[in-house]
């Protein structure tokens, strides 16, 4: 019979080969002709199946809420510079893109580790953050920089209302806020942040859709999925400064002397 040459490459999601692409078994065709968004195409490529609209408009959600958050941010200030010093834009948007971590954009996955273990082992709020205290780590999804309890960030709201609405269950998301309430006993600006409200509302998505078993949610959490969704929708925010700063013709950037401390 045929041997078939081993391959150097195993591919599941999408395939080029035949008269139209396929996007998870899902002809091009049919993705135009049924209207699919970006957010069934995240699904497809990512998820390798349709997801109920509810699940792709939040997708879709999340990606314009996070596309952008000004200039001041650290990826959108990293790109800026970049491009002041007149390099070229898939260098501007790397440049930016690096500096999601877990500080800054890049704490959803953990997040989500970690709002999915302590809600699975019955951890009051009180048991969950003084244990991550006592190990010395900050609890992803909470605090930041500019928001705080009487300026709370519209986004974060924006998703929870979203779900409240149309998730069947959001029990991960009512238990970070659980979390959250007790933050912010501790100082004003440990709030829900973006990333946390994400990071709890898609275990929500994940567990409550009955799309994915409970093997697949582990894998999806453990492999670390969902900050996948903050640096997709970031791009679009740092593609857009490196086009401003290019049109407004900006010079050169060097930080004043006077903002930085110089000791010995
Ligand atoms: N403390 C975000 O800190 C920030 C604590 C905490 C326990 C916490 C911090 C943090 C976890 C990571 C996270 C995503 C660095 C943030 C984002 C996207 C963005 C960004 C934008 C956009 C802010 C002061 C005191 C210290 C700390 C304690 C702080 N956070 N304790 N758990 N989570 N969060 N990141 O204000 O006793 O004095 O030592 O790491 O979720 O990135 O818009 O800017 O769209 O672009 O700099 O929204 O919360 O405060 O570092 O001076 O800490 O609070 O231990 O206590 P800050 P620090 P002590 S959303």
């Amino acid at each position: 019979g045929k041997v078939r040459a081993p391959t150097h490459i195993i591919s599941t999601i999408s395939d080029d080969r035949g008269e139209e692409p396929c996007y998870a078994g899902v002809p091009m065709s049919t993705i135009i002709e049924n209207g699919y968004g970006v957010g069934d195409v995240i699904s497809l490529l990512w998820f390798k199946r349709s997801l109920p609209r509810y699940c792709t408009q939040f997708i879709e959600i999340c990606v314009m809420l996070c596309a952008d958050h000004g200039p001041c941010v650290s990826g959108a200030h990293n790109a800026i510079v970049t491009a002041r010093a007149g390099k070229d834009l898939v260098s501007c948007l790397v440049s930016g893109l690096l500096t999601i971590g877990p500080r800054f954009g890049g704490a959803i996955d953990d997040a989500a580790r970690y709002f999915k273990d302590a809600y699975d082992r019955n951890l009051t709020p009180y048991e969950f953050v003084e244990s991550m205290k006592k190990k010395g780590i900050r609890v992803p999804g909470i605090g930041h920089r500019i928001k705080n309890r009487d300026n709370k960030d519209k986004r974060v709201e924006l998703l929870q209302k979203f779900a409240r609405t149309h998730f069947p269950s959001v029990k991960y998301m009512e238990y970070a806020v659980e979390v959250e309430n007790y933050t912010l006993t501790k100082a004003n600006n440990l709030v829900l942040n973006v990333d946390g409200a994400i990071g709890s509302l898609f275990l929500d998505l994940l567990a409550g859709s009955g799309m994915f078993t409970n093997q697949e949610v582990d894998e999806i959490v453990g492999i670390g999925y969902l900050n996948g969704l903050f640096v997709l929708a970031r791009s679009i925010g740092l593609i857009g400064h490196t086009f401003d700063q290019k049109r407004l013709k900006q010079p050169l950037y060097r930080h004043p002397w006077e903002d930085v401390l110089y000791t010995k």
